[in-house]
């Protein structure tokens, strides 16, 4: 089993209803934890709805790209639609670490890029390990973690796993 975090994004639609949906699709691929729910700032472009953000960790058997098949699947059936780069979008699955595993290929960088710099990515991931670290750095102690300003929507449970 290798465990995997994975960043959930929306901010068109019923984002609510969509995540929860991502979630219950997630836990057919292994066991899994959520974050709880966060409301956060647009990064990129400003004209655009806030976004809900949330973590998931998964132990699955599948590979990184076996894996990556299925969020673009379940990104897919959310009628994804993707406007622009940073822009709005009903569903963004992004793998962010796979095991303590580098990947580089034409399909994916794991770590994600930017899983250091964003912190709707990096207190979600707190919530379900807050000893977690990345390249030997405990994530709890960057500053971006202490100055966060996110916005709580709801606890460990909103999507009632
Ligand atoms: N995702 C983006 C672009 N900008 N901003 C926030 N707050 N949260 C996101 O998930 C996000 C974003 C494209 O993936
Ligand atoms: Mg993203
Ligand atoms: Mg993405």
């Amino acid at each position: 089993m290798i465990c995997c975090y994975i960043g959930l994004g929306s901010n068109l639609g019923d984002s609510r209803q969509i995540l929860t949906e991502a979630v219950s699709k997630l836990a057919t691929l292994g066991t899994i934890k959520t974050s709880k729910l966060y409301q956060s700032p647009p990064m990129g472009p400003q004209d655009q709805p806030n976004y809900l953000n949330a973590v998931v960790q998964l132990e699955t058997d599948l590979a990184a790209l076996a894996l990556l098949d299925r969020l673009q699947g379940f990104e897919q059936e959310a009628g994804r639609v993707r406007l622009r780069h940073w822009g709005e979008r009903t569903l963004d699955l992004d793998l962010l670490l796979y095991g303590d595993e580098t990947i580089q290929n034409e399909r994916l960088t794991v770590p994600h890029v930017g899983v250091l710099e964003r912190d709707f990515v990096l207190i979600p991931l707190l919530d379900i390990d807050a000893e977690l670290t990345l390249n030997g750095q405990l994530l709890k102690d960057l500053d971006i973690v202490k100055q966060s300003t996110l916005s709580v929507l709801d606890g460990l449970d909103w999507a009632h796993i």
